[in-house]
């Protein structure tokens, strides 16, 4: 089985893996320790990761990145024109839900931002399983704190279309923190005070902020607070607008008109921001922008900060907000950790450090911090890896109320009740209990529309109860239901029965202290029968069935979905593997010629040479022009073909070889 935990970032995407010896990063297939969270799409093949940010100032329309930040929302929802601004590819309303519309095999096509998101990690799961030499199933995802129901549900449909079972949405800065807290050895015990900590990530998009207790064996997040746009892009946004003006000014163009110039001048200006991290001044050089004008520019750091200081302004409010929910004071915060790329931005930091009034702690690897939370959760819920156990207790972000209509037998009968509320232990369940003679349903909603990310619907889902009767004496049925915000952050009713009040007898218990007592065994050291008593109980009856409708897709959306990625898959895997057959011969004929004047020389008839030149030299011919672009087989009858004329040559000059090698080793023996 194997072990991965992944961060999927809305720019990067971390993969690390837990094998014997601990968790690693791991690298993708152009040796990078961070794959872009993007897909392309193509004539012949869909781009994923690496290969989408290749194509992608060529293919911007048919590019779509911030994938994360399109889960489980509507084309309408304001957020997502947010979205839009760093997104080329025209986003789209597919039946409620927002996805892109793309150029894909030369056809215009639709894919839900679910959709989007499976294809991505098929290629983490590709990634995974290419490092692991193992087929990659279960991993642990990393999922902002803020994300709904809807949105969770949303990258757990993604998952199970890419082939991949979550076992667990981990909130990002919880995933920080068990990275954290799990190598700890000198943690706090249960009667001590615990360590508390303060996890600060900042990212790209989002900046969210933790403060957690730990102690022995157990981490429990007390406050965690978030501001949903603040991140590195937001820097690079101001950045290019700066850019965009002086340009204008300076040069006479106007980038905003050409998405190629933006997508160049954005990229220019993430790298100077990094720059301008541990310099005080950097250039900005790119040729050729627009209309053939060369643009050259340069920044110092406290410009930068000039320009953000909107930001800034405004960067110690989460921090605020998670000391307020935990009932604590900066005082009481014994270190802050900082994950996430924005997390260098020096200004960044002096605002944290001087709010909290104390050193930033940076003992855990600002970009891979999550990564690595997310494996080691991944290998504590694995059954087959040994790893010491940590409870995590996470909190609930926005409070949950479930509705019901009155029943009729029960007049004065409430019809709503806040089951969770922010702030409260998650995972966790509830059992609702209900008096009713017939089926009833329940619907779930978040009880402050307002604090919801953008315009997400407070909905959250509808249970119908079933097999709910009157008994023989026309007396309620008492009806118990197992309300449950589960591992991932996502409500259920997941299971519901029916009691009966039944009158049983039960011993009493005993005092420990009269337990001691001497007293309390007859002399032949029987025990005494203890006292009992009669009391009410309630005794599960039977199961009460539950069908219930969420934001969820339903099985057979998915299973159509999971068919068409596996389709794409194996098409992309094609298309890869022709490509690479292709390259086999091309390698190959270049090393036969180059072989058959050189060390096959001796080797070979003149005849045999001419003839197998002339076949290279139309093979040749051939690649490039109809054999440009053919088929698999095509290629390999190519290859096979040559072999059959240069494998018998070959075959002489290592035959020659061998004899030397056994000459010499005589030589040796004897
Ligand atoms: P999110 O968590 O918001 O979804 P993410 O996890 O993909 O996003 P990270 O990888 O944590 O984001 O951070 C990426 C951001 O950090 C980018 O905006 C990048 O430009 C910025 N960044 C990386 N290195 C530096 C640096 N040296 N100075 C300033 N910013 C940096
Ligand atoms: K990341
Ligand atoms: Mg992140």
């Amino acid at each position: 089985m194997s072990v991965v935990g992944v961060d999927f970032g809305s720019l990067n995407t971390v993969i690390a893996v837990a094998r014997n010896r601990g968790v690693d990063v791991i690298t993708n297939e152009v040796s990078n320790r961070a794959t872009p969270s993007l897909v392309g799409f193509g004539p012949k093949a869909r781009y994923l990761g690496e290969a989408a940010k290749t194509q992608e100032i060529s293919n911007l329309k048919n590019t779509v990145g911030s994938l994360k930040r399109l889960a489980g929302r509507a084309l309408s929802d304001p957020d997502v024109a947010k979205e839009q601004k760093h997104i080329s590819a025209p986003l789209i309303d597919i039946n409620g839900q927002v996805g892109a519309e793309v150029t894909y095999l030369g056809k215009k096509e639709q894919f839900t931002a679910t959709q989007l998101i499976s294809m991505f990690l098929g290629r983490v799961k590709a990634t995974a399983a290419a490092e692991l030499k193992l087929p990659v199933k279960e991993i642990v995802m990393s999922v902002p704190a803020w994300f709904t129901d809807v949105q969770r549900r949303s990258l757990m449909d993604a998952a199970e279309i890419a082939g991949l079972q979550l076992l667990r949405l981990m909130n990002d800065t919880t995933a920080a923190a068990l990275g954290w807290g799990i190598t700890k050895l000198d943690l706090p015990t249960a009667e001590e005070k615990p360590r508390r900590v303060a996890f600060v990530d900042i990212g790209h998009s989002d900046y969210t902020c933790s403060i957690v207790e730990f102690r022995k064996g157990e981490l429990t997040v007390k406050g965690t607070a978030y501001d949903r746009d603040f991140g590195g892009r937001d820097f690079d946004t101001a950045l290019v607008d700066h850019f965009a003006a002086e340009f204008k000014e300076k040069y006479k163009i106007d980038i905003k008109t050409n998405p190629k110039a933006m997508v160049r001048v954005a990229a220019g200006a993430e790298k100077l921001k990094k720059i301008l991290s541990a310099n005080q001044q950097a250039p900005l050089n790119i040729e050729s922008l627009m209309n053939d004008v060369d643009v050259q520019s340069v920044l110092k750091r406290e410009e930068l900060e000039a320009l953000v200081e909107p930001l800034l302004k405004r960067a110690h409010i989460p921090l605020e907000e998670a000391l307020a929910q935990a009932k604590l004071k900066v005082e009481d915060i014994d270190t802050i950790e900082v994950v996430g790329g924005c997390t260098r931005v020096p200004a960044l930091k002096e605002r944290i450090q001087n709010f909290f009034g104390k050193q930033l702690s940076f003992t855990i690897n600002q970009d891979e911090g999550v990564a690595r939370g997310c494996a080691f959760s991944c290998a504590i819920l694995s059954p087959v890896f040994r790893v010491r156990d940590f409870t995590i207790h996470d909190i609930v972000p926005y409070p949950i109320e479930f509705n019901w209509e009155k029943s009729e037998d029960i007049p004065d009968e409430d019809t709503s009740l806040t089951v969770f509320n922010k702030g409260n232990v998650m995972p966790s369940t509830k059992i609702l209990t209900f008096y009713r003679k017939q089926n009833f349903d329940l619907e779930a909603r978040y009880a402050k529309p307002e604090d919801l990310p953008g315009a997400i619907k407070p909905w959250i889902g509808r249970f119908s109860v079933k097999n709910v009767k009157a008994d023989s004496k026309d007396d309620f049925m008492i009806c118990k239901l197992k309300a449950r915000i589960n591992l991932h952050g996502i409500l259920n009713v997941e299971q519901g029965y029916f009691v009966e009040d039944v009158e049983v007898e039960e011993p009493i218990p005993e005092d420990k202290d009269e337990k001691k007592d001497a007293d309390a065994m007859d002399t032949d050291g029987e025990p005494k029968a203890p006292k009992m008593r009669k009391v009410k109980k309630q005794v599960r009856k039977g199961d009460l069935p539950i069908s219930a409708g969420t934001a969820s897709l339903d099985p057979e959306t998915k299973a159509t979905a999971a068919e068409r990625e596996n389709n794409m898959f194996m098409e992309d895997k094609l298309v890869a593997d022709t490509e690479e057959k292709k390259n086999e011969l091309e390698t190959y004929i270049y090393e036969m010629r180059n072989n058959i004047d050189d060390k096959y020389a001796e080797f070979a008839s003149d005849a045999e040479k001419e003839k197998l030149k002339a076949r290279l030299e139309q093979v040749e011919d051939w690649l490039y022009d109809e054999g440009e672009d053919t088929t698999k087989a095509v290629y390999i009858a190519k290859y096979d073909d040559i072999r059959s004329l240069a494998g018998p040559i070959a075959q002489r000059y290592f035959d020659k070889l061998e004899e030397e090698r056994q000459v010499a080793q005589a030589k040796l023996d004897a």
